[in-house]
């Protein structure tokens, strides 16, 4: 009985180890022809600023454009590109990122991101905050947007 109960437990853990591994290849959501992958931003207090990251892929025949984005959660929003002059990182607004049919754009560390300027409230782990994202073809797309630890 006890045994059983064990190898039980071993499956049940096996199940939800690939429920977890799978969980990755779903899009959080769609729009349109778009999917968009693991949409996450650091935690970060309130005032401060934080960045969103994500991947976005376009599944549709013809090129999207990611033109901006807006959030409650803070004041300002803008989709940013990391950019490395005479040894110095900064970062500056882009009008828009261009996605071609069958291919992702990522918005990660060092790359592209959304900006979140001044923060409404602290953003906390675990808490999950709403961006609207502006494609050209998409439309407005609302993603649920995971709170990490920073
Ligand atoms: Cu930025």
């Amino acid at each position: 009985m006890k045994k059983s109960l064990g190898l039980m437990l071993l499956v049940i853990a096996v199940f939800l180890a690939a429920c977890g591994a799978g969980m990755s290849d779903k899009p959080a959501v769609t729009g349109g022809s778009l999917e968009i992958y693991g949409p996450v931003a650091m935690a970060a207090k309130e005032g401060q600023v934080t960045g969103a990251f994500m991947r976005i892929r376009n599944t549709g025949s013809q090129t999207d454009r990611l033109l901006g984005a807006s959030s409650k959660a803070a004041d300002f929003v803008q989709v940013h590109e990391t950019v490395v002059e005479n040894e110095i990182m900064s970062m500056r607004e882009v009008a828009a990122i261009e996605i071609l049919p069958g291919e992702s754009i990522e918005l990660k560390h060092g790359g592209y991101h959304i900006m979140l300027i001044n923060l409404k409230t602290d953003l906390k782990a675990g808490e999950t905050l709403t961006i609207r994202l502006k494609f050209d073809q998409a439309g407005e797309v609302v993603v649920p947007v995971l709170v990490m630890k920073k």
